[in-house]
Order: C-alpha cells, then sequence, then structure tokens
C-alpha cells in the first residue's frame, strides 16, 4: 500500500487480495468467537460474496445495506461488494425498527444483506416500498423471498475478476447522523481508506502486522470500521470481531481471551470499565496502545486508566465526514484532556463566524483539509454545499489551539452556550464537575432563566451510594465555583439516573435541552 494510489484502484485488491501476493494467506485476519479466519480464507470468502452479489445482478455502483452486528461475514461482504464495484452501506443492526424505513428509501439499495433478528423489519418495509431490493439473510435458513448469505456463498466459485475502479470512485458510504435532521448518506472514494492507513494507523498508531485489534465501537461506524477492519487489513493483522454489546465484563473478558495490543474505546466505555470493581481480575497486559475518539477524554479519565493499566490513551477527533482521526495525540507526547496535534497529511483551521481565521488560543470552529474527507452527502445539496466547500471540511466542533499547536475541544457548535454574553463551553464545566467524588457523570447545557436569557445547567448522575440533597446541589456549586469564573457555574443542578447517549457514546445534549425531567432540583 502506498500514498498517491494508482489512478485505477481497487480498495478490496488492496486490503485482501494483495496478502496473497504477499505471502499471508496462513496469518489470521479475523478472530470470531472460536472462529480463525486465515487471509486465505477472507481472500476466497471476498471473492465469493463479490461473485454472488454479481450473480444475482448487482452492478457497479448500485448500493448493498449491510445491516449486521460484527462478524466476518461484513468483511466478505463490504469487500466482496467493492471488489465488483458496487458500494456497500453500514448501518446500525440495532436501531429501531421504524428507522430502517428511511435509508431503504434513500439510498435505495439494489440488496440488503440483514441477521436474523432484523428479516422481519426489512420485509415490513420492503413491502411497503416502491424499492423492492434483494433480500439475503446472513445467516441459516432464508425464509419465503429471501436468499441465504452463507448457503450461497459456498455454491460459488472463489475466484472473481476484480471491476476496474478508479481511485475516486465511490466505494462504500456511511451515515452520519448529526444532533437533528435525517441521517445523511456520507460518500467515501476507493482512494479514502489507505489514505487513514498510510497517515494515521501506520504513522501514528505504528500497526504492525503483529498486531490485533479490538474495537469497542462497531464496524458499522466511521470509527470502529477504522479500527477493526481496514486497519488491520491494511498491514496484514489481526482484528478480534465482537458482535456483543460492549458492557464492561465483555470488553474485559474479550481483552483476557484474545489478547489485543491495540484497543480503541469511546470515553463512556473507559469510564464504564473505571467504575468497575471487578476490573482488577482481569488480565489486560497485552495492551500496548489504547485509542480513544468519539468525544473528548476527560484528563480524569486518562490517568485513572494509565495508573490501572500503565497504558497510554490516544485522545484524537475523527468524524464520518473524514472518515477517521485527523487531529490526534502521539504516543509518548499526549497532552491529557487536548485532541493532540494535526495528523500530518491533514490541514486545519480554527474560524470565526465569517470565514477568518482566528488567533492562536481564541475558540472558533474547526475546519479540515485531507484526502480522505468525503465527496459530499447522497442526495443533499444544501448541507453538502455548507459542510464541505471547497476541498474544506467544516466539522462543526468548537476548538482552540495553543501555542505548540494542541487542539483542545471546547464543545460542538450547537452545544456551546452564551452566557451573558460570554461563550461557555459545556466541555469545561463537566470536566470540573466530574472531578467531584460524587459525581460518576454529568453534561452541561443551556437553560432559559425565564428573563429569555441562557444559563449553564448541569444534569448529574450521582454514584449510586450517594443520596442527592439542597445541600449537595450547594456543595457542587461551590466546587465549581472555586475552580471556574462564576458565570461558568451552573444555576440549575438535576439528578438523573443516566444520561441521553447515541449508539457510539455520545451525550445528546440537545436531548437534555429539551428535557426538564429528573430526580432532585
Ligand atoms: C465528535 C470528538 C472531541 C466531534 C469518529 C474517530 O466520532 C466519530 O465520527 P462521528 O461522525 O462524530 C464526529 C464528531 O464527534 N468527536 C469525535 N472525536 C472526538 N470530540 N474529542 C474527540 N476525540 O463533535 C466530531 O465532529 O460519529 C471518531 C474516527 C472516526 C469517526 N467517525
Amino acid at each position: 500500500m502506498k500514498w498517491p494510489v494508482p489512478e485505477r484502484y481497487n480498495a478490496a485488491c488492496d486490503f485482501v487480495d494483495r496478502h496473497m501476493e504477499e505471502g499471508r494467506a496462513h496469518e489470521v485476519a479475523i478472530l470470531y468467537r472460536d472462529e480463525v479466519v486465515t487471509y486465505g480464507d477472507l481472500y476466497e470468502r471476498v471473492n465469493r460474496a463479490g461473485r454472488l452479489f454479481r450473480e444475482l445482478g448487482i452492478e457497479m455502483e448500485q448500493r448493498i445495506l449491510l445491516v449486521l452486528p460484527d462478524c466476518p461475514e461484513f468483511v466478505y461482504a463490504f469487500f466482496g461488494a467493492i471488489k465488483i464495484g458496487a458500494v456497500p452501506v453500514p448501518l446500525n443492526p440495532r436501531l429501531r425498527p421504524d428507522d430502517y424505513a428511511y435509508f431503504v428509501y434513500d439510498a435505495r439499495p439494489k440488496a440488503v444483506l440483514v441477521g436474523r433478528e432484523l428479516v422481519e423489519v426489512f420485509e415490513n418495509i420492503v413491502a411497503a416500498s416502491r424499492f423492492k431490493p434483494l433480500r439475503l439473510v446472513v445467516k441459516g435458513e432464508a425464509p419465503q423471498g429471501w436468499l441465504s448469505f452463507t448457503d450461497l456463498l459456498h455454491q460459488v466459485d472463489g475466484t472473481l475478476e476484480p471491476a476496474d475502479t478508479h481511485k475516486d470512485d465511490v466505494a462504500f458510504w456511511l451515515y452520519s447522523s448529526g444532533s437533528t435532521g435525517a441521517p445523511k448518506g456520507t460518500i467515501h472514494l476507493q482512494h479514502d481508506m489507505p489514505f487513514c492507513v498510510l497517515h494515521y494507523a501506520k504513522p501514528i498508531l505504528n500497526i504492525q502486522p503483529g498486531d490485533r485489534t479490538y474495537s469497542v465501537a462497531k464496524l458499522h461506524f466511521a470509527y470502529g470500521l477504522g479500527n477493526a477492519m481496514y486497519f488491520p487489513l491494511g498491514v496484514g493483522a489481526s482484528t478480534i470481531l465482537v458482535p456483543e454489546h460492549p458492557t464492561p465484563q465483555v470488553i474485559l473478558e474479550t481483552i483476557q481471551r484474545d489478547r489485543p495490543t491495540l484497543f480503541f474505546s469511546v470515553p463512556t466505555a473507559y469510564n464504564a470499565v473505571l467504575r468497575w470493581e471487578e476490573r482488577f481480575r482481569y488480565d489486560v497486559s497485552s495492551l500496548r496502545l489504547c485509542v480513544s475518539a468519539g468525544e473528548a477524554l476527560p484528563e480524569k479519565l486518562y490517568h485513572e486508566w494509565k495508573a490501572w493499566t500503565g497504558i497510554e490513551i490516544l485522545d484524537g477527533i475523527g468524524s464520518t465526514e473524514a472518515l477517521h482521526i485527523f487531529i490526534s495525540n502521539r504516543p509518548g507526547q499526549v497532552r491529557p484532556g487536548s485532541s493532540g496535534t494535526v495528523v500530518p497529511g491533514y490541514e486545519a483551521e480554527i474560524r470565526d463566524e465569517s470565514g477568518r481565521p482566528v488567533p492562536t488560543g481564541e475558540v472558533g470552529v474547526l475546519w479540515i483539509k485531507g484526502d480522505s474527507v468525503a465527496a459530499g452527502y447522497w442526495n443533499k445539496q444544501e448541507k453538502t454545499q455548507r459542510t464541505f466547500v471547497g476541498s474544506w471540511l467544516c466539522t462543526g466542533d468548537m476548538y482552540v489551539r495553543d501555542e505548540e499547536g494542541y487542539y483542545w475541544y471546547v464543545g460542538r457548535s450547537d452545544d456551546m452556550i452564551k452566557a451573558g454574553g460570554i461563550w461557555v463551553s459545556p466541555i469545561e464545566v463537566e470536566n470540573v464537575l466530574i472531578e467531584h467524588p460524587a459525581v460518576v457523570e454529568c453534561a452541561v447545557v443551556a437553560h432559559d432563566d425565564g428573563d429569555g436569557l441562557v444559563k449553564p445547567k448541569a444534569f448529574v448522575v450521582l454514584r449510586p451510594d450517594i443520596p442527592s440533597s439542597e445541600s449537595l446541589v450547594e456543595e457542587l456549586k461551590r466546587f465549581v465555583k472555586e475552580r471556574l469564573a462564576s458565570y461558568k457555574c451552573p444555576r440549575w443542578f438535576v439528578f438523573v439516573d443516566e444520561l441521553p447517549k447515541t449508539s457510539t457514546g455520545k451525550i445528546q445534549r440537545f436531548r437534555l435541552r429539551q428535557t426538564q425531567e429528573g430526580r432532585g432540583a
């Protein structure tokens, strides 16, 4: 794999076939429960998947929805589709049934490949839709009107001529769900995955064939797709795929049993593991490096994790639109609490509302540029034009850059609070609150003070053994005021059992802005 990639380029040949030429047929590509998939197996099964899709009449540029838990078949279907020039579109398999109709309408897939538990959901959607995609169920017997993917794989040949794709051909889509509006089909090209391997995974993580990756973020997220699929496959390493929801127990059992060297997670999951008393019973000595993304990693979690495992967590910011991480900390040079410095190959600018770069030390919106940035959003011209401007991408995130080039996250542009005419970063206040021993998690949002002005309001999850009380509210206020300017101190505290989060673990502050419930005051 080299950058720049050649004009005529098919990512499946680079990520799968190349390992045959490099003599890696007997090395392990995927570990899944008790199943071991070698690079030789992978090559053949990707070929079979591509051939099957082609024999079913799927052509270049046609979309295939993949709605699967993490499993080897995801990888076969993903690269099989790309190899014939078709476009895999992974979707979260854990959405509510009603959510899927939109994707069938928006992506207009030629085929859907789903897990057994989603067959009925898709049957109903297809029945009600004008588009009638082919329906494939991943494993087991196929009901009436459906085909069994794994059964059919055995019936087709294991060789496949790749489609003669261009490096700028569409390779796959990922749906990006912003805080508001319908999810946006983000169009990624053949050259985007190798760019991320060669600019982030290799130079920053130093990923090697001997590495084993394990990602808490699933394959249908841009973060998980790199971590658990095209990073390891890009260099001939191994990936551990785990279909279960990542509870602390699942995470630690996987680490102890399958011995990953690289662990990718989100702050919420690091936090959950650190709060779990049983964690000391597990052996995590296989880890050599940990990564956090999805939202800012509080400094406190960095230190607690380091104290327990001896391993650093590299916080880095990425997005679906950029495909993967473009600002990151480096091993041995971590600034806890910061997102790190720009990944070479990308450029970054912090701009004010009129689009002019702000001076160092001032808050603005982060724009980035780099060759993994998506071509745009499917069927969303206005949003595309606002987000992808020239070769720049507007992240919608507010950042400050310091003298040494480290980037400090201060919040989403739509989550920032303007209190008394001054910007308050919800993150800054949350980072102080979380230092208080009674606080497990918290989120700060803008709230109307009754006079049409907004002030910060805190939603707090307390340690289970700590009751909420008026005196605790006073104590928390005092705690914040001792550490921050008083206009930043939340005017109201609401104690809640949990915070609303996306399936990626991002706190949904916009939902808290709409909420008024909770125990206590
Ligand atoms: C936020 C962060 C602070 C930020 C992602 C790594 O999260 C990923 O993609 P999404 O499209 O969300 C993007 C948005 O999430 N964010 C992500 N990482 C951080 N905020 N610190 C961070 N370290 O608002 C960004 O705009 O779901 C993460 C790799 C690939 C990804 N797609």
